[in-house]
């Protein structure tokens, strides 16, 4: 994806962002309609509603920029670039996926667009992408490094231990909290004694935003300023995007039947809906072209998968670090 540097978006901009963010909705969607067939072998987190944020912030990341994620992260691969007959097959556990299916949905990599994969442990990602970001600096080629976590992730002391060393450095670093309010079924109101995430980060001396609303623009807006102060130095920058998960922590489904949350606290994020509402940025025969050619590379993407072949038994102990 080209990156944007103008504070008003054109037509192509528009063009660029519903397609990004059209695409992960329908292929999640498509993921959820096949789950139950069994083709697809790994556990699903979805990001359903969520995805602006890494469509957003995306946007203003050139293909050398890196980027790291969670679980939940078809959405960050997906709108970095990823391939997604690999993405595909990965999920149906094929030799043609991008972890030759040994990865499956909370794996995804692609090196080819500095998708530097996921992590299913939490937090576990946040010092590799400091790691990677002490390289990229030593390098000095005017690289960033994106990376994205939920708000449980913030929970775990490795977090505060990189926030330091990525501060005390000035690393090219942007951490992306994706503050969905939940972890599994717990609500920050039962996990958090102060909900004041942005000072405590700022206590490291790190500049930060937040985004409340959900916004696309004001995401693409503030993420594209800090990713400015990266590349000219400034150090790492810290990003709170709140927003909320549509179906169940893992799965293909909805889950208000588990009793920790309610239809009605999640109707004002679906009214809010930034799919919909950047698509009525667009001529109706644009985005009518845009769907088509979208519901073609799902097609496409499903027949690699299933052609693909399985890996081969011999192959299992293979591509890994042990013998
Ligand atoms: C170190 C560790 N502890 C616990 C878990 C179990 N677990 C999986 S997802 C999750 C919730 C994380 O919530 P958050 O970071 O907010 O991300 P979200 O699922 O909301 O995207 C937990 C506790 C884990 N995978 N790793």
């Amino acid at each position: 994806m080209e990156k944007t540097r103008q504070s008003t978006l054109s037509s192509d901009d528009y063009r660029r962002l519903y397609e990004s963010l059209q695409r992960i909705r329908c292929v999640e969607e498509r993921i959820a309609e096949i789950y139950p067939s069994d083709k697809i072998k790994s556990p699903i987190h979805l990001s359903i509603g969520q995805e602006a944020i890494s469509v957003g912030i995306c946007d203003n990341l050139n293909r050398d920029d890196v980027v790291v994620g969670t679980y939940r992260g078809h959405a960050l691969y997906l709108a970095k670039g990823g391939n997604l007959n690999q993405f595909m097959a990965e999920l149906f556990g094929k030799t043609d996926g991008c972890a030759r299916g040994k990865g499956g949905s909370m794996h995804m990599i692609d090196m080819s667009h500095n998708i530097l994969g996921s992590s299913a442990v939490v937090s576990t990602h946040i010092p590799v992408a400091m790691g990677y970001a002490w390289r990229l600096k030593q390098q000095a080629k005017g690289q960033v490094i994106a990376c994205f976590f939920g708000d449980g992730a913030t929970e775990e002391g490795v977090f505060y231990e990189t926030l330091n060393f990525a501060s005390l450095h000035k690393l090219p670093i942007l951490f992306v909290c994706e503050n969905n309010g939940l972890a599994i079924h717990a609500s920050i109101e039962k996990r958090w004694s102060q909900r004041n995430l942005l000072s405590k980060v700022a206590g490291f001396g790190i500049e930060t935003a937040a985004v409340t609303g959900m916004d696309i623009l004001e995401i693409h807006h503030k993420a594209g300023a800090a990713i400015e102060k990266l590349r000219s130095g400034s150090g790492p920058q810290f990003l709170e995007c709140h927003t909320y998960r549509w179906r169940q922590h893992v799965g293909p489904n909805e889950d208000f039947d588990a009793g920790y949350r309610t239809r009605d606290e999640m109707a004002p994020w679906v009214a809010n809906d930034q799919v919909a509402r950047i698509a009525k940025k667009l001529d109706e025969g644009v985005r009518a072209q845009i769907d088509s050619q979208i519901t073609g590379e799902i097609e496409c993407a499903e027949r690699f998968a299933e052609d693909s072949p399985f890996p081969k038994t011999q192959e299992l102990w293979e591509y890994v670090y042990a013998d």
